[in-house]
């Protein structure tokens, strides 16, 4: 049952498919209050109640004790006092142990505030609006709530099949010599790949749609001669366009006014990579036509991967403000400062980079209506991503292509998936990243997983093999890392091979990720639940922040502390572990109900199969070095029952968008004694 309320005067955000009439009954579930500033929701919570979702966000799986922001913003400080990352994701549900639980959706790009306990321990406080939509939706389990949410949001993008193998990113491969390079790194010693990707080096001067040619001479030539060898080619595309005299989007943009301006209308200036930028108005639909027909320049070339940074927008410093900030600094240049005088400085300088007041400073035409950038803030990420997919249907047209954003708001998961942004090579980081994809999903984002290694800092070769282990069960697996922090490719460390049977275990799975992946995207499910979604009844369940169920067969429980040499793991039912040296070593064991402590050597995938469930493992050859080489009808099946296990395999030709249809899923049927693998 969902119920549609709206506030003041909204603009259409895009973030629900199904039109609904608004209610006539006033809201009922929480305490509303309408102010001038806006609304303001409270409800008490029980002690045992949780709280799921708010999708990209600090902190664990139950959002209880903080208050979160949807203020998209570029900082790669993810830490625990962080109030807001890249995305706006308005959905939570409250799971109440005595009442009915329901989910609640506030539908406003603008800045939005969750006090979910942090106040007051056992109130939750929304703070939106004053132009907002709110959904309530109840139902009657968390799952059920989870899926009509879904149902109103539409269906989840779908990636190419391609796009589930495993990639290699790095900010800093600088020219063709430099991809080569990773791909020959992991083909020479048949660690299979599928994408390498290009960060901004590629361009000429940081301009988009452009290619250096220095650095990759006959840039179309390259992009075959990396699909000879199973490779696709994936470059990032910027938000901001640089300001330069000759440069054609630039100069096109500016003659059909495509540009974000100021109040006067004159184009709004601010600085990114490439030096002076302007924004493409990705909210006026003309222009965001145009900003997407750009993308052919590289389509034309053979390219069919995306990945779109810096659109929250981030802002290095705006013309406006740096004139300020210069003059004043100048003013001040020969006191004596103390300590307040230098705070003040310092705050002078670092408050130029993303400045809530700068986002006041600019507007947006939305086909006629003039509106200031802050009221619809969290919709950039969302619209230019939507520019990409939009222009993809006509010159790529049913094909899929791969494409995925920083920034995101709810709705946006209909157009493409997003990866976490700028996490570090922090332990912590790694929890944080098994805690965040389950609240993505919950909002539809299914195509997502984080920088695996850590983006930031320098990783270690234990932690960049524990990331693997979690990463071989996300759908976006991809590593990728910072300029300056040490080189993250798999081979760069001591036992390759153990690097090489950990992700030559993710193409054995491959069957199952992908089967998982188009069932829960076609369904409107969850890929990854926190375990309370499975098993409502247990309170332990609820409790356990480090667990994922994982599609309909398995649970996972990554060990994500350093030295670590295992874990404790609880089971809601019995099930059966199954641990993986590699792909053709594999041991089983049933464990009973409960707390287990589990021995997990570094270089060992261990996961846990549910009871009268299967899953299929491809039996890959030696020498696999893409997708193309995991053959969907050699499967083994793994699984544990007294009777017999079943499952549903989907598969299709994984690149156009002729998805199976459900007739064709095939269900898989074995008895105890015909399964290939088991305890
Ligand atoms: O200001 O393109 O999150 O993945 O490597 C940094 C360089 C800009 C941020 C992205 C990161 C990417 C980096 N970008």
């Amino acid at each position: 049952m969902i119920r549609k309320y709206t506030y003041g005067n909204p603009v259409e955000t895009g973030a629900v498919i199904q039109k609904l009439p608004d209610e006539t009954q006033p809201f009922s579930l929480m305490q509303l209050d309408e102010t001038q500033d806006g609304i303001r929701l409270f409800l008490r919570m029980a002690r045992e109640d949780a709280v799921y979702g708010l999708g990209e966000q600090v902190r664990g799986i139950n959002k209880r004790g903080f208050t979160y922001i949807s203020d998209a913003l570029d900082d790669p400080q993810h830490t625990e006092g962080r109030h807001n990352l890249y995305g706006g994701h308005n959905f939570l549900i409250l799971d109440r142990k005595k009442e009915p639980s329901f989910g609640i959706f506030v539908d406003d790009p603008s800045r939005t505030v969750f006090d979910i306990g942090e106040t007051k321990l056992d109130e939750l406080c929304i703070q939106a609006g004053p132009d907002c939509v709110i959904y309530t939706v109840e139902g009657e389990s968390l799952k059920d709530i989870a899926k009509q949410f879904r149902e109103l949001i539409g269906r989840s993008y779908i990636a190419p099949k391609w796009a589930f193998g495993y990639q290699q990113s790095r900010w800093g491969y600088a020219c063709a010599a430099d991809v080569r390079e990773a791909v020959v790194g992991h083909h020479s010693r048949q660690i299979p790949l599928d994408a390498v990707y290009m960060d901004i080096d590629y361009m000429e001067r940081y301009k988009d749609f452009t290619v250096d040619g220095e650095k990759f001479p006959d840039f179309a030539e390259f992009v075959s001669e990396m699909k000879a060898q199973g490779i696709h080619l994936v470059p990032i595309i910027d938000a901001g366009v640089k300001m330069e005299e000759g440069y054609p989007v630039y100069e096109e943009g500016m003659r059909e006014h495509y540009f974000c301006t100021d109040a006067d209308g004159k184009e709004f200036v601010a600085a990114v990579w490439p030096g002076k930028s302007l924004f493409p108005d990705v909210l006026n639909s003309k222009a965001r036509e145009w900003f997407g027909g750009q993308y052919r320049f590289l389509m034309e070339q053979g390219i069919d991967g995306f990945w779109n940074d810096m659109n929250e927008p981030a802002v290095f410093y705006s013309e406006r403000n740096l004139k300020k900030v210069m003059k004043e600094l100048r003013s001040i240049e020969d006191d004596n400062l103390d300590l307040y005088a230098f705070w003040h400085l310092k705050g002078l300088v670092n408050g130029l980079e993303n400045n809530p007041e700068d986002y006041r400073q600019f507007y947006h035409n939305m086909d006629g209506v003039k509106i200031r950038h802050d009221k619809v803030h969290n919709l950039y990420g969302y619209y230019m991503t939507k520019a990409a997919a939009d222009a993809f249907e006509h010159i790529a047209p049913g094909k899929r292509t791969l494409l995925f954003s920083r920034s995101s708001y709810i709705g946006m998961h209909r157009y493409g998936g997003i990866w976490t942004g700028d996490n570090a090579s922090w332990w912590s980081h790694l929890l944080l990243s098994i805690q965040q994809m389950p609240s993505l999903n919950l909002c539809g984002i299914l195509y997502t997983g984080s920088d695996i290694g850590g983006f930031g800092c320098d990783t270690t070769q234990d932690l960049l093999m524990r990331w693997l282990e979690f990463g071989i069960f996300t759908p976006l697996m991809r590593n990728h890392s910072a300029l300056g922090t040490r080189e993250q490719e798999v081979y760069q460390f001591e036992n390759t091979g153990d690097f090489r049977n950990i992700i030559r275990i993710r193409y054995g799975l491959l069957p199952y990720i992908y089967s998982e992946y188009m069932k829960a995207a076609l369904d409107n499910e969850m890929y990854f639940r926190p375990l309370a979604f499975d098993y409502p009844q247990d309170a332990h369940a609820a409790q356990v922040e480090d667990q994922l169920m994982t599609g309909s067969s398995i649970m996972i429980a990554p060990v994500y502390r350093q030295n670590a040499t295992g874990r404790y793991v609880y089971l809601p039912e019995p099930m059966m572990m199954v641990r993986m040296k590699s792909l053709e070593e594999k041991t089983c064991t049933v464990l009973e109900p409960g707390h287990h402590y589990v021995d997990i050597a570094l270089e060992e995938t261990v996961f846990f199969v549910k009871k009268n469930r299967m899953l299929p493992m491809a039996v890959l050859d030696e020498d696999v070095r893409n997708i193309s080489g995991v053959d969907m009808e050699r499967l083994e099946w793994i699984g544990f029952t007294d009777t017999e296990a079943s499952y549903v395999l989907y598969d299709d030709d994984g690149i156009s968008k002729q998805y199976a249809p459900k007739e064709n899923w095939k269900k898989i049927v074995r008895t105890k004694e015909a399964l290939d693998v088991t305890a």
